[in-house]
């Protein structure tokens, strides 16, 4: 009796990837465990099953707020929005949580290399976790990133023996609820406008972005894009080292882009005898993905990976063995002289013009999914002298045509497609002439037509060539 009440007890609320690796985490630590979910679906059941047989106590349906509250440590899912009543009512009771990366890393003895932003974040840490592994640093890869890529934080680490370095792409979701996590390396891609269906405004979405820095000490080295103004405004006067990348200048200490060369520089020249001198270490040719916005997030992920122990002779090599990540510019193939490129990760209006300003024209652009009252109008000084056909549809559909055609005039062709996916596809396909490419740039989330972007980005892919099946 008294062994049960010294064991720590706690309560995971939200059943889905992370909720499960958490529930599972600690119940490997020892852990008593109530878990519990508002859904009784069959995936969330068979879940809450396998974790009644490992010893869980499981609730679905609903949430027992005095059970939670009842626990030493609440555990939180990302998707579960500040403002949802189970949230506030533990807050009314003056409980607090915290979010999964926050637990997991409390069994995560390691350094940690965790990389956010808006746009780029999966990019840069799978790259940088790439550079690392092929460098010989035996590394882990997880967190928000998803879609088969790399599993929760949690699940990184419940693993034996563990990696020596983790990285982890972490959402502002997640950020949000961090306490005592702390990097050693932090980097912050971008800060645009994104999620605008959960934040009130871009400053509260920023609020969360900037636990990254506020959790960072002065150990952590920081990685941050010298051409936003916004994340170096953020990152002004945070302790700790500060590396910059940029397209555009040549920061020191930092990494940038010199012709078609890429450049790492140490920095380091105060006062020393032999500084250290800018390097070259690779090209921008050596980097597969396309598009400019991608050789930002290689530079990043340069610099992320040699602050967390890669040596930079080894990063050429790597920079050109790594391939595009499915949903992000993801060439899909040319099928009648026609070329096809799944975008389904731009989900906001930042990440389309940067998918339009990475392909060459005539595009056809597929534009629309859920409305989260992004700018259409907006995109179309990036469509200009691109864009043939834009095929608009979803949720946010109609307005989509509507403020692309006001903006845009007689220049491009709007159309807008009701119906199913597949009569989306088939209305691109038909848009399209030969040299032209197909982009599935859709600058929205996809919920009103998908459970998420890659169900939506696999549709794509699926129907692209226009086989029967
Ligand atoms: N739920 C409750 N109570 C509530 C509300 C919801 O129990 O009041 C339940 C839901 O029924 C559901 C669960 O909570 O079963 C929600 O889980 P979740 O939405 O947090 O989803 P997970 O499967 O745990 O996936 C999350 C991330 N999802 C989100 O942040 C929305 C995944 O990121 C991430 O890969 C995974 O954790 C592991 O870390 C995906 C994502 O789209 C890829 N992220 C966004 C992005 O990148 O833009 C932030």
């Amino acid at each position: 009796m008294r062994e049960e009440r010294e064991r720590e007890q706690v309560a995971v609320i939200g059943l889905g990837a992370s909720g499960d690796a958490a529930a599972r985490l600690a119940l490997r630590k020892g852990s008593k465990v109530h878990v519990t979910d508002t859904s009784s679906e069959d995936a969330v059941a068979a879940r809450g099953a396998v974790l009644r047989d490992l010893g869980a106590e499981v609730r679905l349906g609903g949430h027992d707020v005095g059970r939670i509250a009842s626990a030493d440590t609440v555990v939180v899912s990302p998707g579960i929005p500040p403002g949802a009543p189970v949230l506030a009512a533990l807050r009314a009771r003056g409980v607090a949580w915290v979010s999964e990366p926050e637990f997991a890393c409390r069994f995560i003895e390691g350094p940690l290399t965790i990389v956010t932003g808006t746009n780029g974040k999966t990019t840069t840490a799978a790259l940088c976790a790439h550079l690392l592994r092929e460098a010989g640093v035996d590394v882990a890869l997880g967190g928000n990133i998803g879609g088969g890529l790399g599993p929760p934080a949690s699940t990184l680490a419940a693993a034996h023996p563990a990696a020596d370095r983790i990285v982890l792409e972490l959402s502002s979701f997640q950020l949000a609820d961090i306490r005592d996590l702390t990097p050693d390396v932090g980097v912050m891609t971008n800060l645009g406008a994104d999620h605008m269906d959960r934040y009130a405004t871009v400053a509260e979405y920023h609020r969360d972005k900037r636990r990254l820095f506020e959790a960072g000490d002065e150990n952590t080295t920081w990685v941050v894009n010298g051409d936003d103004p916004a994340v170096l405004a953020m990152a002004e006067g945070v302790p700790g080292t500060r590396l910059a990348f940029s397209l555009e200048t040549a920061p020191s200490p930092g990494a940038y882009l010199s012709g078609g060369d890429l450049v790492l520089d140490a920095g380091g020249s105060d006062g020393a005898a032999d500084p250290p001198r800018p390097r070259r270490v690779g090209a921008a040719s050596d980097v597969r993905l396309l598009g400019r916005h991608n050789l930002a997030n290689a530079l990043a992920a340069l610099l992320a990976a040699t602050a967390s122990g890669a040596s930079p002779g080894s990063v050429r090599g790597a920079l050109r063995s790594f391939a595009p990540l499915p949903h992000r510019l993801e060439p899909v193939g040319t099928f009648r002289g026609t070329r096809w490129v799944n975008d389904s990760k731009a989900t906001n209006a930042a990440a389309a013009a940067s998918a339009l300003a990475s392909v060459d024209g005539p595009v056809v652009l597929l534009l629309g999914g859920s409305d989260g009252g992004q700018d259409f109008g907006g995109l179309v000084p990036a469509m200009r002298g691109k864009v043939r056909a834009v095929v608009a549809y979803g949720a946010a559909g109609a307005r989509a045509a509507a403020e692309v055609a006001e903006a845009a005039g007689s220049d491009i062709a709007v159309q807008r497609v009701g119906g199913r996916f597949r009569e989306v596809v088939a209305a691109a396909r038909a848009a399209a002439r030969p040299g032209d490419t197909v982009l599935l740039a859709p600058a929205c989330s996809s919920f009103d037509m998908f459970a998420n972007y890659q169900v939506r980005g696999d549709a794509f892919r699926a129907l692209a060539p226009d086989v029967p099946r």
